[in-house]
Parts: structure tokens; sequence; C-alpha cells
């Protein structure tokens, strides 16, 4: 595919959690995570503003199902802000499963936002932790120095990828995702049902083909 678009100095490659613990061998393998590094690296290169995000939670997170006796990875509890899936214990802070992929070339990232260190709250989205209140600066960061088009990448698709282009979209910022450098941990459908909300919200999707 020949490109078509070509990155402006006012557009952003948003590089979701593309880390150890979410990549095969680690404490939650998504399927074929490894295999988005290599595109990534490429986008990387047509970019002037790379971006990441880590997944960074403390030990004993409240995300993770071995902090709720009776629970197992997978299900699906109440809490004060709504329905919080339970995880693995997994990208715990400063550790080898929190690291980036050792592939994934980080050196041009302007900017690391962290994210899930607050031990009573997750935080799928770059934008706003799973409240969907509590910013974490991001928004303010593109509007402050005028970027303005957001290309997001990385994992989970269904997951950050998703929760990190929806709030994108609806803090005002034009929103593709590049679903060659994405995938997802597909539970019921979930990868499917990403698709399908971006699609209704006017979020594009694209192959990383076409950005040269
Ligand atoms: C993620 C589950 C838990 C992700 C993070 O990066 O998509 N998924 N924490
Ligand atoms: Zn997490």
């Amino acid at each position: 595919m020949a490109p078509d678009i070509t990155p402006r100095e006012t557009d952003v490659l948003l590089i979701v959690d593309v880390q150890n613990d979410f990549c095969p061998g680690g404490a939650l393998p998504i399927e074929g995570g490894h295999e988005v590094v290599p595109v990534i690296n490429r986008l990387s290169g047509a970019f002037d503003h790379v971006l990441l995000t880590q997944d960074w939670h403390p030990e004993g997170h409240s995300s993770f199902a071995s902090s709720h006796p009776g629970t197992a990875p997978f299900d699906e509890i109440e809490v004060s802000y709504g329905p919080q899936t339970l995880w693995p214990d997994h990208c715990v802070q400063g550790t080898s499963g929190a690291a980036f992929h050792a592939d994934l070339e980080t050196a041009k990232a302007e900017l690391v936002i962290r994210k899930g260190f607050r031990q009573a709250i997750d935080s799928y989205s770059a934008f706003y932790e799973n409240d969907k209140v509590t910013p974490t600066g991001l928004k303010g960061y593109l509007k402050e120095r005028g970027l303005a088009r957001v290309f997001v990448t990385g994992l989970a698709l269904d997951v950050c990828v998703r929760f990190s282009a929806e709030d994108a979209h609806r803090s005002g910022f034009e929103t593709l995702v590049v679903t060659d450098a994405c995938r997802g941990v597909n539970m019921n459908g979930s990868n499917d049902a990403a698709l399908a909300r971006f699609a209704e919200l006017g979020i594009a999707c694209i192959e990383s083909g076409r950005v040269g």
C-alpha cells in the first residue's frame, strides 16, 4: 500500500503499554503482542512527536485478583467507580515485566505517561483514570503544545488502546487507531466490540502502510 498519510508537525504517535508483561512470556500475555514492535518502530521514524505510556502498578494494586480473596484473574467486580476487571499481577513498578519490550525504540519519545500507580484506582486510558475524571495530564500537554491529531498504537487494542482512543476523541483530538500496530486480549469478542465502538464514534482505523 502506498503511503497517503504524511505525519504533520501537529501529529503525535501514542504508543500504549508495549511492555514485557503484555508480550508472550509475560504475566498478562497478549497473543502476538511482540509483533507490534517492528510496526511501531517504523512509524516512530515518520513522526515528529512520539509519546509512550507505561502501565505502572504498585505491589498489591487493586486491579490484581490477588488483592481480592476469592476472586480469579479476569473476574469482574464492582468498585467505587463502577465495574473493574481483575487481572493477574502485572507491570509492577520497577520490575522487568513493567519494562518496555527490549526491541521497542524509545529514545525518540518526548514523554512517558505512567498510569495505574494509584493503589485504589486502575487507569486504562492515557488521558483519564478508570473513574473517567482523574486526569493524567496528557490532554493539557497536547493542548498546550498545539498537538492536534493522535495516532494510537500498542497494547491492548480492547483495553488500554480502546480507552485511550475514546478519551483522545472525547478530549477533542482527531483520533486514528493503527490497527496492525495493535493486538488485543480479546475476551468474549472484545476486539470486535472495540472496533465497532471506534466506528460509532468516528475514530478512524487505518493500516500502518498508509503512513509514511
Ligand atoms: C492493560 C489490562 C490491565 C493494557 C493494562 O495495557 O491494555 N490491560 N492493565
Ligand atoms: Zn494494568
